[in-house]
């Protein structure tokens, strides 16, 4: 496998978030965001630790920009915090926010990188969840409002633009599991947090429009691999029902314009969103798009099973058990298939035959080791890394449109309900030093890059 294998216009990137990186929390007037919030909770995460730090990126964004360059990458994902734009999510932009953001397109641009910006990965302003957060409703007028600001002033340096990141998380962890900010758990409820979160994307998507006249724009979606354990009815029943809230209840409405009626009756949420789902906002929801982002990690075996205690993140299928098959798992215990990546664009693909795809985040943590001489080698990061590019390459060569692939994450960060207990990146941080550092799996994807082909499969 050679990069060659790959068409020119094969987009190249890393991939990282705003309240994972930055740090910086209380600076030039950001305001406060959900993860502010919810990770000073006692025991919200594992070790304790929140993002007030994280990787210092926004006073190291040239630093972390030459790295970039250094790795050879095309192109780099990143997120816009909302709070930095606006500290209570309404109101006038704050320019100094704005200002950061302009500054780092401008540096990638210079060094012959293109960024890609996404509007919103998960730090909602805290002033706005106090106000209802995703279950009401005015929070997707408040997003659209918001991207239109960010847009309009960023629109000349960025054509490439996200929406939502992974918004089953945002609700579905969320509000229902309360796993994630703002820890709410509001059982089969998070449905409608779901509803407001793809409302702001269809009403952003037309103040984005016409802010960036050549805007490329899209959402990236978590996509899993499902598959049942047997072809038992109920094992039958238990894939359908986590495909459906996973997958289906998030690309039916962005690709076909509407919900699923099977997941609607598992959540018993048909009322709610017959009263409230609109047409109009359906067709906002459904409205064109450039390309479909699809963040791959996995695949999941269901069968039918006891009904767990914990508030689950399936509401409405708490008997559905997630089979561990005996793959090989990363350090998240996630089992890792490849070729999962493969069906995960079929199904996109199959939903919207015209539409480009891109893998938005793919990668893997692992318990990463420093040696002596202060290198890092993380084999089993490397290999998934190549392994899942043999994947796109395979999806390519089927004839499935996947224009890109960003790999999760360019550096290790604050990854959410793990604090930084899990590392993702391809580039080591030393958190007590901020010293950056690439590891075996950069190394890998810089030769790659460069063109040099692949033995070591
Ligand atoms: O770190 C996250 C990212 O923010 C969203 N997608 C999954 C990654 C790994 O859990």
């Amino acid at each position: 496998m050679k990069r060659s294998d790959f068409p020119t216009s094969f987009v190249w990137g890393t991939a990282t978030a705003s309240y994972q990186i930055e740090g910086a929390v209380a600076e030039d007037g950001r305001g406060e965001s959900i993860w502010d919030t919810f990770s000073r909770r006692p025991g919200a995460i594992a070790d304790g630790q929140t993002g007030d730090i994280a990787d210092d990126h926004y006073h190291r964004a040239a630093e972390d920009v030459s790295v970039m360059a250094d790795l050879g990458v095309d192109a780099y994902r990143f997120s816009i915090a909302w709070p930095r734009i606006q500290a209570n999510g309404t109101g006038a932009a704050n320019h100094t926010g704005l200002a950061f953001y302009r500054d780092l397109a401008e540096r990638l641009l210079a060094r012959g990188i293109t960024p890609w910006a996404t509007l919103y990965h998960w730090d909602l302003p805290q002033a706005l969840e106090e106000r209802g957060g995703w279950l009401e409703r005015d929070t997707a007028y408040r997003f659209a409002e918001y991207s239109a600001k960010v847009t309009d002033a960023l629109g000349d340096v960025i054509s490439n633009w996200i929406t939502l990141n992974e918004p089953w998380c945002s609700s579905f962890l969320g509000y229902a599991a309360g796993v994630h900010a703002p820890g709410r758990q509001e059982g089969t409820v998070a449905a409608r947090a779901a509803h407001h979160l793809l409302l702001g994307h269809g009403l952003a998507l037309p103040e984005i429009r016409r802010a960036v006249p050549d805007a490329n724009v899209g959402i990236s979606l978590n996509l899993y691999s499902i598959r049942a354990a047997s072809e038992s009815p109920a094992d039958l029943d238990a894939a359908r029902r986590i495909d459906g809230l996973g997958n289906r209840f998030f690309l039916d409405p962005v690709l076909r314009g509407s919900y699923p009626e099977d997941v609607l009756s598992d959540l018993g949420e048909g009322a709610w969103f017959h009263d409230n789902a609109a047409p109009a906002d359906l067709a906002s929801i459904s409205a064109p798009i450039d390309f479909l982002g699809i963040n791959y990690y996995s695949r999941h075996t269901l069968r039918a099973g006891a009904a767990g205690t914990e508030a689950s993140a399936y509401p409405g299928s708490e008997f559905v058990e997630f089979v561990d098959t005996g793959a090989d798992k990363t350090q998240m215990g996630w089992e890792i298939h490849p070729d999962g990546l493969v069906d995960v664009l079929e199904m996109a693909h199959s939903g919207a035959p015209e539409l480009p795809l891109y893998i938005t985040e793919n990668g893997s943590a692992y318990e990463d080791v420093v040696g002596d001489d202060g290198t890092i080698d993380d084999p089993g990061r490397a290999e998934y890394l190549r392994q899942h590019v043999a994947a796109c390459l395979e999806a390519r060569q089927r004839g499935l449109p996947l224009g890109g692939y960003f790999v999760w994450s360019l550096m290790d960060n604050f990854e959410w309900a793990w604090g930084y207990s899990r590392r993702f990146g391809i580039v080591h941080v030393d958190y007590d030093t901020q010293v950056r550092t690439p590891k075996t799996s950069a190394r890998w994807l810089t030769a790659f890059l460069a063109g040099n082909a692949d033995t070591s499969a």
